[in-house]
């Protein structure tokens, strides 16, 4: 019997959640509980690490899971390794649902790094204002460039900065084109740092940044195992055996 663990976090999972509801297959959904109250989810929702590979092959063996579908954020590296290990030691299919990476367009004035501590160290030298949208994990680094006031747009409160540093915008996505473009605007943007992280929830600051000539710091994503990768929810339900027919298009298109 084919029960079905997904990986979520990331506007792909949710709509593959949606599918596989629509179609009944028997699935888990999985957070890592890095957000105060993430987004309700359609499907039995489980929410924290599994403790490392041990933790997630003693997991998948008590849960009866047949089926892993890694829906993580490109980002998320340490997770998608370990689901690598844990499938093969199970010899358990394991999919990944990933999206592409943004590729650069006319106008685009993207400064590619591997990493971000030479996103850190690809900032100019005078001063300059940073919208900083790469999360809450790693802004210290940053902030210890004293000469720049920074933009930081968080998903939950808890983090501040000194007006003469910079503000916090709480928003967790998706966002719009509209509303990053008056970002940009109404906090005097010179340069944005981000990840490369594709899909459409996260590309209206690069759309603006575009529009406004701004610069852009882009990081690569980190190299990860290799796994079967799947880059729509059709071609995700197609290798479980579902047919689109059960699953309708998901009712909310993330409209982004
Ligand atoms: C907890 C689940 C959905 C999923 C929405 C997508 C879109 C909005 C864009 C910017 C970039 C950033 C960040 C971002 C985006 C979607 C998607 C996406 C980027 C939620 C979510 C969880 C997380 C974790 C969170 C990280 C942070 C990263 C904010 C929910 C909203 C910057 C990544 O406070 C923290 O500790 C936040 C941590 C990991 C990166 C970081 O290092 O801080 N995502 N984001 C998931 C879990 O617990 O398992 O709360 O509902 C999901 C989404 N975040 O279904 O609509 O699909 O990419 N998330 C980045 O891309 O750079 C924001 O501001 O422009
Ligand atoms: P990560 O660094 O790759 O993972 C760190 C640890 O968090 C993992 O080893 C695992 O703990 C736990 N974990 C991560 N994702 C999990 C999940 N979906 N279910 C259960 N445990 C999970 O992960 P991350 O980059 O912090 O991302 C955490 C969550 O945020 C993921 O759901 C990801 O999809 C989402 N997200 C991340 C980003 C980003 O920029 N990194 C952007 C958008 C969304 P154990 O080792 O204890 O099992």
């Amino acid at each position: 019997m084919r029960r079905v663990l997904l990986l979520g976090g990331t506007t792909e999972a949710s709509l593959l959640a949606q599918a596989l509801a629509v179609a009944r297959v028997d699935a888990v959904f999985s957070y890592a509980g890095r957000t105060e109250t993430p987004m309700k989810q359609p499907l039995p929702t489980r929410v924290g690490g599994f403790g490392g590979v041990a933790g997630l092959i003693d997991y998948l063996r008590r849960a009866g899971i047949t089926h892993v579908i890694d829906a993580t954020h490109p980002f998320a590296a340490q997770m998608s390794g370990n689901a690598v290990r844990a499938c093969t030691d199970l010899a358990l299919p394991l999919l990944a649902l990933e999206r592409p990476a943004w590729q650069a367009q006319p106008g685009d004035r993207w400064h590619h790094v591997s990493d971000l501590a030479r996103a850190v160290a690809a900032l100019p030298i005078e001063p300059a204002r940073v919208f900083l949208a790469i999360g809450r994990q790693h802004l210290q680094p940053f902030l210890d460039v004293g000469q720049h006031w920074y933009l930081l747009r968080l998903v939950d409160p808890g983090f501040d900065v000194p007006s003469e540093r910079g503000a916090v915008v709480l928003d967790r996505g998706p966002y719009t084109l509209a509303q990053d473009l008056a970002l940009l605007e109404r906090h005097g943007i010179t340069h944005v740092v981000a990840k490369n992280s594709g899909g459409q929830g996260a590309q209206a600051k690069l759309d603006a940044a575009r529009l406004r000539g701004c610069p852009v710091i882009l990081i690569d994503r980190p190299v990860i195992a290799s796994r079967p990768v799947a880059a729509s929810v059709a071609q995700a339900l197609q290798w479980l055996g579902v047919s689109d027919v059960h699953a309708h298009s998901p009712t909310t298109e993330r409209g982004v």
